[in-house]
């Protein structure tokens, strides 16, 4: 259930095939970056070259969840995947700017392409948090990005297979307290410190599938998808949003890391507040700290490879979490 280690700790580790040692002491020098799944390494190799040339960290994080938005197979992120109900993918995302405590973020994003870079724009151009649906599209053409539809063959086939079957949507039954049937997961979510010992955070994903239009999930929500403080560190989740913001995992997380807690022991905390209310869902949290210790737990995915990846100077090490 466990995966830990330090940024610093991988130094020696070969390039996008290190493994965490299980040690939880030890500090990154930094810069560092984190990005969650089998899409980490890619990602942060990506974003890599802004932080080791003095790069600001809200630059890498928009670069390395972009690079996950535009990948043209990635179902899970961005567009050509998980369309909704009636066969539209709509996206949710947030960023955060650790210095000042600033967030951006959109919800039911449509026909934009790059959420992350919205959600940076609510943040930088507006006094605004949050901004949703068609609104959010309207919002992003006025800041310059070009409307385009978010289905591609993949996704088209997706919807019309399951509408074929005759099939709707599952989410008006309240969903069961006990069971997670939910396909699969992979949302992105990336923390970076750059070299001037700034904090970023962000994630991105386009939800849930065959969700109700107009669902909302847990990753454009301060707390619940990500979180960060510039005191303590960076987390980022990713799982059954629906259940999981329930409880704002990844404000948790942080709060426990600010008590001295790492972050695995952190993670694990998190998720065992929601099992411990009777919930059976699949999710995953990962957390770094501003001194590069980093971990990550899962609950409900027992067969699941959640992963997260690290790079610092030394490397680029993807951490399985057992
Ligand atoms: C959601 N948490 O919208 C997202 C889905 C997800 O990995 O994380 N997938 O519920």
């Amino acid at each position: 259930m466990r995966a830990t280690g330090t940024a610093a700790g991988m130094a020696a580790a070969t390039p996008l095939s290190g493994q965490a040692t299980g040690a939880t002491s030890g500090k990154a020098t930094g810069p560092f970056l984190l990005t969650t799944w089998d899409f980490g390494p890619g990602a942060n190799e990506d974003a890599w070259p802004i932080l080791a040339s003095g790069g600001s960290a809200i630059d890498a994080v928009e670069k390395a969840i972009n690079y996950v938005e535009l990948l043209p197979d990635e179902y899970y992120v961005g567009y050509g995947g998980v369309p909704n109900e009636v066969g539209e993918t709509t996206l949710d995302a947030t960023i955060l700017w650790g210095p000042t405590h600033d967030w951006g973020g959109v919800g039911c994003l449509k026909r934009v392409k790059r959420a992350i870079s919205v959600a940076r724009k609510v943040m930088e151009e507006t006094q605004h948090t949050l901004i949703v649906g068609d609104d959010a599209t309207r919002f992003a053409a006025r800041m310059g990005f070009t409307e385009t539809s978010l289905t591609n063959l993949r996704s088209q086939k997706a919807w019309e297979d399951w509408a074929a079957k005759g099939e709707s949507t599952d989410a008006f039954d309240p969903e069961p307290f006990d069971q997670d049937e939910l396909p699969g997961h992979d949302t992105v979510g990336t923390i970076a410190v750059d070299a001037e010992g700034n904090l970023s955070v962000g994630c991105s994903t386009n939800g849930r599938e065959f969700k109700i239009p107009g669902r909302v999930g847990d990753s454009p929500i301060p707390g619940a998808g990500a979180y960060g403080d510039q005191d303590v560190g960076g987390a980022v989740a990713t799982g059954n949003g629906d259940v999981m913001m329930r409880f704002l995992p990844t404000y948790h997380v942080i709060e426990l890391m600010r008590q001295g807690m790492p972050p695995q022991l952190a993670c694990e905390a998190a998720l065992k507040r929601i099992t411990d209310r009777g919930y059976k869902f699949g999710g995953g949290l990962a957390a770094i700290s501003m001194d590069g210790q980093y971990g990550g737990a899962k609950a409900g995915w027992e067969d699941v490879p959640f992963s997260y990846s690290v790079r610092d100077a030394g490397g680029n090490a993807k951490i399985p979490v057992a």
